[in-house]
């Protein structure tokens, strides 16, 4: 199995997840090590992976690991909206080209594939809408990160129908769990309050997201790659959407602060209001459910690895703070 994007926060929950629970699979990594990827996070693992330092829009390194591959899982990508917002030329480099380079080395050599998308590839729906994303909901992303998502998952659709490669897709609501990167919203918040920082809402913080645990994020993959049918969409969703303001409330009451101890600071430009999934899918073609149903143990683990694993992310703090300083947030 070849999995891009292994040193990142899904990816590598991912390889860990692979080794732990398929102790067959022999596992390779191409990562590019942005700022996003992190060697210490499979620093456990190293002498039972096949690590490539690359890039996934570089064919010449990209075409020998799918040769040799029977499936690839593909998570490499820029991931962050607000630095989506700040230089997108990153975002159509690694999402676009990166992923056409994969298609057409999988449709050389004829091998599986899994792209990793996400629900922002629907947009927004408004905070008292009934409505969840559904795989037939129209695509409509908001920001450069999401509309080079959205592009990337309509090069796996045309490459199927156009030249019949073996391919599936799932959009996955947001994660949270072990070796997120600091600058995602739940991780900034624990290692702020670590720091004794107050949490950061951004504008009135009523913004909703439908959380799941990377690990239940994980299993999902491995039903499609298992049952999943070629050609399909699936959508990954645990059924737990809550407001920013909620989440940091938990957090603070988690961490032994006051649940009001947070400020407010400015929003994101373009800001999506909600994202909210449908998973029915999913569940009836896979018998998939997710494990992790109780949001504050998961966020308890998650606080508790944050804790344990300073030496991990404090080297970035210090910038990942000053960059968003500088945007007032
Ligand atoms: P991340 O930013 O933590 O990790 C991305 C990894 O990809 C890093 O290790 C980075 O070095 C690598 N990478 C980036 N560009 C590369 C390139 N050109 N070549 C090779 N490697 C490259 O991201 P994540 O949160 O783990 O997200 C992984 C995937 O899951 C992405 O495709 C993302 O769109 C998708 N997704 C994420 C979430 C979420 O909540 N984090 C939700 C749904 C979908
Ligand atoms: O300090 C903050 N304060 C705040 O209120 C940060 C960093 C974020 N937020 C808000 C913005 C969002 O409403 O929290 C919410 C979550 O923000 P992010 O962690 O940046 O995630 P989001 O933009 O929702 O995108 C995530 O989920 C979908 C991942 O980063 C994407 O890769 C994935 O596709």
């Amino acid at each position: 199995m070849l999995v891009t994007g292994g040193a990142g926060f899904i990816g590598t929950n991912f390889v860990h997840f692979t080794l732990a629970e398929r102790p067959d699979v022999e596992v390779s990594v191409l990562d590019k090590l942005t700022y996003a990827g992190n060697l210490m996070s499979l620093a456990d693992v190293a002498d039972r992976i096949n690590l490539v330092v690359g890039d996934v829009a570089d064919a010449a390194v990209v075409n020998p690991l799918v040769a040799a591959a029977d499936v690839v899982v593909h998570f490499a990508a820029e991931s962050h909206n607000d630095n989506s917002l700040n230089d997108p030329s990153p975002f159509v480099h690694s999402n676009l080209v990166g992923t056409f380079t994969l298609l057409e080395a999988v449709r050389r050599y004829g091998v599986r594939y899994h792209h990793i998308s996400t629900d922002e590839v629907y947009g927004d729906l408004a905070l008292d809408d009934p409505a969840k994303f559904t795989p037939n909901t129209a695509y409509n992303p908001s920001s450069p990160y999401s509309s080079t998502k959205a592009g990337s998952d309509l090069l796996v659709r045309a490459w199927v129908r156009s030249f019949g490669i073996a391919a599936t897709i799932s959009n996955c609501s947001n994660n949270y769990g072990a070796y997120q990167h600091i600058e995602k919203f739940i991780p900034r918040q624990i290692t702020n309050l670590i720091d004794g920082v107050k949490p950061k809402l951004y504008g009135a913080g009523t913004n909703i997201r439908d959380w799941i645990h990377v690990q239940d994020h994980n299993r999902g993959i491995w039903a499609i790659i298992d049952k999943g049918r070629i050609g399909e969409t699936y959508l990954i969703g645990a059924d737990c959407e809550l407001n920013n303001r909620e989440v940091v409330e938990v957090i603070l009451e988690l961490m032994g602060h006051h649940p009001s101890d947070y400020e407010h600071v400015s929003d994101r430009p373009g800001h999506d209001r909600r994202y909210a999934i449908d998973a029915s899918k999913l569940r009836a073609e896979t018998g998939w459910e997710p494990m992790f149903r109780d949001f504050k143990s998961g966020l308890a683990n998650t606080i508790e690895w944050y804790r344990a694993n300073e030496q991990w992310w404090r080297p970035q703090k210090a910038a990942v703070e000053a960059n968003y300083a500088a945007k007032g947030q």
